[in-house]
Order: C-alpha cells, then structure tokens, then sequence
C-alpha cells in the first residue's frame, strides 16, 4: 500500500518476448499505473513505453463489456446465459451432424498464459475439433534450430553479460524487447561491441557499434562469407567442427561453391563489413549471436537461421559461456503437455495457420461449420487478410473472444468479451526468457467482462463432460504446473513474483553433446542458388513489415491510429519516382493496392519499402490485404516478407 494505491504483482502477457515483472498500481477498483518489478531479474524495474497505452486500450470506451450477438449489421448486447447457451447449442449441433473437426479452434497470439491450455482441452473433450498446424510467428527458427542442435535451446538472457560481442541478427530488441536493454546496455558498458545485421536502418541502431544492412532474406550468404572468411584465415575451431559436427566435408564445399565475392553480392555486403563481421566471430570470441523473428519471415527462412548457427560452430561459439546462436524460449515449454489433452482423442485435422483462408475455404469433409477464435486479429494480421475474412464470412457461425471490436470481429456472430491480463489469476512464461511470473486479479474486469478461463468452465456446465472438466483454477494450475513443482519450485513461491525455471540451462550444449540422432552438432549442407536477384521488375521493391515500438501487433484502438500507412522509402528511390517526402502514393502488389504516405529515408536501402504491422483494415491500414499468403518451406512459418511491391507516385 503506497499513497493509499494498493500494488499487486503482475507478468505481462503481451505477445513480446520480454514478458516483463510488473506492478500493478490500484485505487478503487481501477489499475492506475503499471511499473516495472524491481525484483525481477530479467527487466529488473524497467518497463517499455506501451505500458501507459495498455491501460488507456484497456479503460478506454471501445471496451466491449457485455456478450453481443450479430442481428444483421449490427451487434445487440445479450446475456451471458443466452450467449454460452447459444455458443453450446451450436457445438452439439456441429458435433452431432458434421462431428468434431466441423469446428475450428483458431488461438491467436494476444495472450499466452497457463491457463490457456484449459480453452484448448476443453475442445479436447469435445471430441477434439479442427486446430491450427504452423504458425504467424516463429515456427521457422525453431524448425531450423532443431534441426542443428536437437529440440532449440537459447542461452538465458543474463548469459550476453558473459560476451565480448553480441550481434543482433535480425532482431530489434530496442523497439520489440525493450525487457532486455538493460542487459544490453550493461554489456556495452562492460565493453562489448554490439553489431546489428538488419536492411532498414531500424530502433536499434543507436545501440550497435556497426550496423551491416544486407539484402533482405540473403543472410545465408552473409553468414557463408563470413564463415568463409574465417576458414580462409585459417581461425576456424578446429577441434570443434571435426570431433562436434557432423557433415563438415559438404559444409566446407558449400562454403567453397561460390567464390567470396559471389557470397558477398549474393546479400549485397562491402568486404570490409564482411571481414569485420568475421573479426567479431572469430577474434571477438566470445561471440553471443541473438537471433530475430525477421530472418523467420521468408520461405527459405530456415536456410537463414542454420547458416547462421554454423558460423556459430566455426567461430568456435557454441556451448560457451557469452557464445551461442540464441533465438526464442519455449512459452508453453514449463508446463505438462499432456494437459492440452490431445491424448483424449484421435488424431484431428489440422488448418495451416499461414494459410487460414484458403484452407478454411477448402475444408471438406466436413467443412467447417463453427469457428472459435480466441486472443486473436487474423482478419489483421494474418496474410492475404481479405480472403481470410472471406473465410470467416462463409463460415455460419463464428465466435470471438476478445477484448475489441477489431477487424476480426466485424466478421464474427457472437462476441464475448473477455478479462485484461491483470484482472486474473494465471501463470505467464515467456518466449525471450527463463522465468515464469504470476498474474493476480488487481482489478476486478469491467462491466460483464470474464475471464476465459471462468467463460469456457461456465460452458462446460452445459456438456456431459462438466464433471471432468470443471475445476477451481488452482486445480488446473496445479496440475499444468506440475513439472515446474516437481522441480521443487514451491507453489507459494509462484505467486510472490517471478521464478526461474530450474532446469533450464545458462549455457546449453556446453558438454559438447547435442539432441540429434548422432548426438553431434549438424552443419547445414546446402542453399538454393545465389544469383544476383533484384527482384522481378513489375514489383521492384521488397515489402518489409516488423513490429515498431509504439504498438504491439494489432493491439490498439481506432482512435490510436488510422489514415494511410507511412510507407518509408529511400530518399533517392522516392526522389526518382517523384514522391514527395510526406506525399501521397499507391502502393501496389499482386493481391491489389493501398493508399499510403511516403516517407523519405536516407538510410533506408533502395530496393526495400517498410511500414508497420498491425494498422486495422477498419482503421484504413490492413497491410496484409496486399501480403500474399505462402508457407515456408520447413517449420511451417509465415514468409510475409516475401511479399514484393511496386509505389506509384499519385498524379
Ligand atoms: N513494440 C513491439 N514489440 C513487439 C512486437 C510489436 O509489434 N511491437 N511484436 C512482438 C512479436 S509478435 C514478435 S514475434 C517479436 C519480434 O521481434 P523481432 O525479432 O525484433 O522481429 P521483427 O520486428 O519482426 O524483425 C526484427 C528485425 O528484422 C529485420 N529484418 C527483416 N528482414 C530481414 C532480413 O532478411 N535479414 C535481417 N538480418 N534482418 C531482417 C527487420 O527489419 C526488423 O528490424 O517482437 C514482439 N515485440
Ligand atoms: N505484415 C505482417 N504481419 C504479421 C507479422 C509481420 O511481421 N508482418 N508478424 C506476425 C506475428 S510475429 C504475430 S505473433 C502475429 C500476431 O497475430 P494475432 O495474434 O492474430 O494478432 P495480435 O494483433 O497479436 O492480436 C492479439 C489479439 O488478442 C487480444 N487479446 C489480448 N489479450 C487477450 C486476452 O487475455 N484474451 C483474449 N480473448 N484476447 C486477448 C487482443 O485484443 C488482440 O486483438 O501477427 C503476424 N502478422
Ligand atoms: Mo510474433
């Protein structure tokens, strides 16, 4: 109790990987102020600049605070009781007439605590419906990783203090995991050098002593010349690529297929950035890579990622204290996977979440009849957006759990309003980190707002498995938790503020054995070609889209943004075309075109574009309406960076 505010701990759920230890400040029934948790040993009192946006979304007017039902264009409030009867009505009448995978269960990324995994077993025991397989965000780095090391595992955050050079490999922590700067920054000040590898000259370039900016989805060739480089200087770890790896003779052909200056044109870097970035690896020793969700976002994206993480292995990088080839952490990774309750039915089909449109409209056998969509603004941000709400439309009866009447929703039948993060008991772990932390309701939610966890138990009342399902959160807490207390974290102890996961490593793969079939590290053997690509006239620049530092995701309101998208460009490209700095243009792909407004940028390469993620379709954003939807080739990820442009000068 502080200046009559009572204060409780709180983990934020947003969809970033800092999953930072908050306070919640309370007067009355309202959170007032969120600050950052001094105990917390990952952002240890910081907190980023959407915290003060969080709480003007969460209070703001557009809440929606009681269940609505769809009556031709517009919405009317109804009960609760009438909304879950309806909703349960519906999922028998799926269940009996079409069966289970007539309904799809679509979770998004908007929150991912514990008890999410309660929403999902609840279709489990409805017979175990249609899901998702792939991923919007980071499936491919895992995928690629795993492929190298056995099952991905990053070094903790706090091992970067052990690194003389830290390199930001397609990764803007300043804007989207400002939970990690402060480490970031005692690191610089214990003299690291930090480098930064990304095309556009983005957040975090005041904090890299060199910032390298290569073609974009061309990192392989990046990191093979530099891997090159150091093979050919003869400082190449030796004793760690023959008694550690396996395919070292196809690795060093590969590194030997094109000669150093093809690897450097093919991503479009000097030679003496390339032999700068081979210093850093190999002199700088030890060398901490962090990699980023951009290199994700291409069909090859996988190549990108192992390339890097062998030139980890040749550098003489990995399963050392300051070293490694470090991407995400496994959010779901702490808990009892068993209680997804996949094992209480058959095998279910599953929807490519890169593809949702196109595979809801496809589905036969049975179509789907009902979707579920919780935490989530597909209509948004998945790609080819259109054609997802175009899906969704032709789906008779969709249900939304969320928050806002976001483009999503203006797609959906019923609507349920659902609870803040702070204003319910749960358990968040994190993709970027090795803690879990608590959530407490420090606020009751608004108006009839619940939590999903208490939306889905009041559903369960209407099915014959309610006596299996229903029970206190504790309950299912304790057993999600399981193995976390049965490495002895203590249940008391979860709830005072953040614990670290026992069992997860500082520095993995440090005794040199890795989880692959042979136990050994694998070097990848193969890239596609390197032709000097400027990609197809018609469509001459790449259309980048990552996450900047005032939004996360889609995660705002109408009156927080709208207008057209800010496109930047280079100054000399939009020069060239006749685009005023701040002037109106088209910008045009193959799915169609959008009004936009251009912005010169001096630094920013000439045959890339960027803007944004995340701006409402409603809003007069909707990038993804012009992302083409396509898969990676492993890991199922989502390239939207593929997607090529054109900008037309408006007359
Ligand atoms: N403020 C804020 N924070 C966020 C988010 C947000 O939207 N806003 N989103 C959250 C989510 S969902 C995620 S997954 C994480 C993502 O966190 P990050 O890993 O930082 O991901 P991105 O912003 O997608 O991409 C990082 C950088 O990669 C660069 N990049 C693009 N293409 C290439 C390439 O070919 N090579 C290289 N080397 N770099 C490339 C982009 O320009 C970008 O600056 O952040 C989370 N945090
Ligand atoms: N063009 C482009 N598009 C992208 C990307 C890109 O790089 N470029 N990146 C992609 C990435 S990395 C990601 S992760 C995805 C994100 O894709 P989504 O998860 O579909 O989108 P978000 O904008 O994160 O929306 C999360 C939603 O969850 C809601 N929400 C938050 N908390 C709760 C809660 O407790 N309960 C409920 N029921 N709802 C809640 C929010 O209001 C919000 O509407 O987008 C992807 N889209
Ligand atoms: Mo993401």
């Amino acid at each position: 109790m502080k200046d009559g505010a009572k204060i409780f701990v709180a983990t934020c759920t947003r969809d970033c990987p800092s999953a930072c230890g908050l306070l919640a400040h309370v007067e009355g029934d309202r959170v007032v102020k969120l600050t950052g948790n001094p105990d917390h040993p990952v952002n240890k009192g910081t907190i980023c600049r959407k915290a003060p946006a969080f709480l003007r979304r969460f209070y703001s007017p557009e809440r929606v605070l009681t269940p609505l039902r769809r009556r031709g264009d517009t919405f009317v409030p109804v009960t609760w009781d009438d909304a879950l009867d309806e909703m349960a009505d519906r999922l028998k009448a799926c269940v009996a007439t079409y069966g289970p995978e007539s309904i799809l269960y679509y979770m998004g990324f908007g929150e991912r605590t514990a008890l999410k995994i309660v929403n999902a077993r609840f279709f489990a025991h409805l017979g175990g419906v249609t899901t998702l397989a792939g991923t919007l965000c980071g499936g491919t780095g895992y995928a690629a990783q795993s492929l190298d090391y056995g099952p991905r595992v990053s070094h903790d955050p706090l091992d970067i203090l052990n690194a003389r050079t830290i390199v930001l490999w397609g990764r803007n922590p300043v804007a989207t995991q400002p939970g990690i700067m402060v480490h970031l920054r005692e690191a610089k000040k214990r003299g690291a050098r930090i480098l930064l590898i990304d095309p556009r000259p983005c957040e975090s370039v005041p904090l890299a002593d060199l910032h390298i900016a290569p073609r974009p989805g061309r990192d392989a060739f990046l990191a093979l010349a530099v891997a090159r480089r150091i093979v050919d200087t003869g400082r190449e770890d030796r004793e760690f690529l023959a008694h550690r790896c396996d395919n070292l003779d196809a690795y060093l052909a590969l590194l030997h297929r094109y000669s150093p200056e093809q690897l450097r044109r093919a991503c479009d870097v000097e030679p003496d950035l390339v032999d700068a970035l081979a210093e850093a690896y190999a002199a700088g020793r030890p060398t901490a890579t962090l990699l980023g969700w951009g290199l994700h976002r291409f069909t090859l994206g996988h190549e990108l990622v192992r390339a890097v993480d062998a030139l980890g292995a040749v550098s003489g990088n990995i399963g050392i204290p300051g070293g490694g080839v470090s991407q995400g952490f496994e959010e779901w990774g702490p808990y009892d996977q068993e209680m997804w309750g996949e094992g209480l039915h058959p095998p279910r089909r599953k929807l490519l979440m890169p593809q949702i449109g196109r595979e809801i409209l496809a589905a036969k056998d049975p179509p789907i009849e009902m979707a579920v969509i919780s935490a989530a603004n597909p209509v948004c941000m998945a790609p080819n957006s259109n054609l997802v709400a175009k899906a969704l439309d032709a789906v008779p009866f969709v249900v939304d759990m969320n928050l806002f009447l976001d483009d999503t929703a203006g797609h959906c039948d019923l609507f349920l309003p659902c609870a803040a993060f702070f204003e319910q008991r749960d358990i968040v772990a994190s993709f970027g980190h090795n803690h879990v932390g608590p959530l407490l309701p420090a606020a009751p939610p608004p108006g009839q707002c619940r939590s999903q966890f208490d939306i889905f138990m009041d559903l369960a009342r209407r099915f014959p498995f309610a006596d299996a399902f229903i029970k206190s959160d504790e309950a299912w807490l304790r057993l999600i938790l399981r193995p976390l207390l049965e490495q002895g974290v203590a249940w008391d102890d979860l709830w005072k503020g953040p614990v670290r996961i026992p069992n997860a490593p500082m520095v993995p793969w440090a005794d040199g054995k890795f989880d692959t079939p042979s136990g050994r590290f694998q070097l990848l053997t193969d890239v596609a070609g390197c032709d000097d690509c400027r990609v197809a006239t018609r469509y001459p620049y790449r259309l980048l889209t990552p996450g900047m530092a005032k939004h996360l995701c889609s995660e705002r309101v109408p009156g927080d943004h709208g207008g057209p998208i800010v496109l930047a460009m280079a100054a000399s490209e939009a020069t060239r075309c006749g685009i005023a700095d701040g002037g109106p243009a088209r910008l045009v792909g193959e799915l169609g075109s959008l009004p936009v407004t251009v912005r010169h940028d001096p630094a920013l390469r000439p045959d890339v574009v960027c803007c944004e993620r995340g701006g409402w379709i409603k809003a007069g954003q909707g990038i993804n309406t012009i992302i083409p939807d396509m898969v990676s080739a492993v890991g199922q990820g989502t390239p939207y960076y593929e997607a090529v442009v054109d900008v037309e000068r408006l007359p």
